[in-house]
């Protein structure tokens, strides 16, 4: 079988961009950047066929000047002739995924197309668009390498438990309760980023020379943010790879100095990390980390941090989201602000950098931000970022406030952009979320 999975592009929309101040703009997260690990790990489990990884997001960023997407997807599709297309698909990626099908299946309607992914977990019936044949929750590379088979030996499609198949009546899920897979642990898939090799000078940080990667030491999550949309990817449970397969992984990626943990939580389980970064010390890896770590794991347990940047931590990108208690009590952070101000003098003291987020509900008025600017230019990281607190589909905060939501454009749906009546002017909301991006240390971006 020919598989061609297709990583979408990015959402080009940021409101927070377009109306920030002229000074502020170049701060501003434009994009980020790194492999479709979900991707290449279904890649891995039907690594005995043909498969081909397309990252749009890597040729993009190659080429700015390469065809739009449907040109692109209907040139890829005509070359490499797949007998399946599959995509990988979060919120505001979910738009382009649904072009990545329909134009698949202008070119060739034999072709059989498969959303997976963060979205296709959360809301698997958001897929009504009939250029969508299957639709995969969950962590599936098993049921995915199944459904590869039965196309295969030409049996029908409903053999496969655990998906759910276009009818003429829309989505149905398949008899049989999907089997449990353990991503990180036993199941763990070796991934291979050969398949990536193209786009290998555009996975660059910052101002870093060297390309980067990420590596997950964990999926999942065990705290229940009610923005959050991994906790409820995961039904709030938290998996963790084996110390030696990460081990074996990171000195087996020499052609990436810089590494980042894509952990969603990286230090739950501090005898793990101990025990990880006793064996990254003893086996002399010496990479670039880069990783996401709560600001009360810093501030209450400082020995693991100064561990951590004995074994190459360098930054950590720290989830502040408010600096008010009620606030961080309301989003059920479980830490509060003071732990923030605690974990930034830890971090700085072993010589990390921070990147510290802020999220700006979309009620604040403009004292909530000159409170906001007065506090983070009180307590500086070396850089900052003030994204807008979104309801994504399938969090409880989406539950929470469905009922103010104005703007249904999944386009929209990555941080940059109100989907909900703001309490000052639109475009003054956004101005305003844009010039908090001026308050930080560093005189860089990262
Ligand atoms: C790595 C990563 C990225 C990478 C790569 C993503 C990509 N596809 O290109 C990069 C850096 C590009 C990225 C970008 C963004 N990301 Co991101 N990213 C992550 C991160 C850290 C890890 C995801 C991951 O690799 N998990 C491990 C893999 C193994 O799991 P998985 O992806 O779920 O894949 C499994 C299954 O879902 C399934 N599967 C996945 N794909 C497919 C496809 C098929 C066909 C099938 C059958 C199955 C299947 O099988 C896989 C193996 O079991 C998560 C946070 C987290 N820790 O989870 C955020 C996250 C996914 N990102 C998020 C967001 C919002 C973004 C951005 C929009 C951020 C922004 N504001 O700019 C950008 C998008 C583009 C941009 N504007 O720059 C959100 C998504 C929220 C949502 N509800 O949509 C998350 C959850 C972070 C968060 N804080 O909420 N991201
Ligand atoms: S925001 Fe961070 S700590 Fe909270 S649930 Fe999500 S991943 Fe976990």
């Amino acid at each position: 079988m020919k598989v061609l999975l297709i990583n979408p592009p990015r959402s080009p929309e940021n409101k927070i961009l377009k109306y920030a101040p002229e000074a502020a703009k170049r701060f501003i997260h434009k994009k980020l950047i790194g492999p479709p690990l979900g991707l290449l790990t279904i890649a891995s489990a039907v690594k005995d066929h043909d498969v081909i990884v397309f990252d749009t997001k890597g040729e993009y960023d190659l080429n700015p000047s390469a065809l739009p997407l449907g040109k692109l997807v209907k040139e890829l599709v005509e070359r490499y002739k797949p007998d399946v297309v599959g995509v990988t698909v979060i919120t505001s990626e979910f738009n382009d995924s649904i072009t990545i099908c329909r134009v698949s299946k202008e070119v060739d309607p034999t072709i059989l197309t498969v959303a997976g992914g963060l979205h296709a977990t959360l809301l698997p019936y958001d897929f009504t668009d009939p250029s969508v044949d299957v639709v995969i929750p969950g962590q599936c590379p098993h049921i995915f390498k199944e459904l590869i088979i039965a196309k295969e030996s030409g049996l029908a499609l409903d053999t496969v438990a655990g998906i759910l198949i276009r009818k003429a009546t829309g989505l149905e899920k398949t008899y049989g309760a999907m089997s449990t897979w353990d991503s990180a642990g036993n199941n763990y898939l070796k991934i291979d980023r050969s398949h990536l090799e193209r786009w290998i000078s555009t996975y660059k940080v910052g101002n870093s020379p060297d390309p980067s990667t990420y590596v997950f030491t964990s999926l999942g999550c065990p705290y229940k943010c009610t923005f959050c949309s991994i906790w409820t990817q995961f039904k709030g449970k938290y998996h963790q790879r084996q110390i030696e397969s990460l081990i074996e992984e990171l000195k087996s990626i020499p052609e990436y100095p810089v590494v980042r943990f894509a952990d969603a939580n990286t230090v739950v389980d501090l005898q793990f990390m101990n025990h990880l970064f006793d064996r990254i010390l003893e086996e002399k890896i010496d990479k670039t980390l880069v990783m996401d770590i709560r600001a009360d794991v810093a501030a209450h347990h400082p020995e693991i941090i100064e561990k951590m940047a004995r074994g190459g931590l360098k930054v950590v990108i720290c989830g502040f989201e408010s600096f008010r208690d009620k606030e961080l009590k309301q989003y059920k952070k479980g830490s509060p602000a003071a732990d923030n101000q605690k974990a930034i003098e830890v971090f700085h003291e072993h010589g990390i950098m921070v990147r510290g987020n802020y999220v700006i509900p979309f009620n604040y008025g403009e004292d909530d931000f000159n409170a906001l600017a007065e506090y983070s230019s009180a307590n500086p990281v070396v850089f900052a970022g003030y994204t807008i607190l979104t309801p994504m589909p399938g969090t409880v905060y989406h539950q929470q406030i469905k009922d103010q939501i104005i703007d249904n454009n999944y386009n929209n749906y990555n941080f940059f952009n109100a989907v909900t009546r703001t309490s000052l002017p639109y475009e003054e909301f956004h101005e305003r979320v844009g010039a908090l991006w001026l308050i930080k240390k560093g005189t860089d971006v990262i």
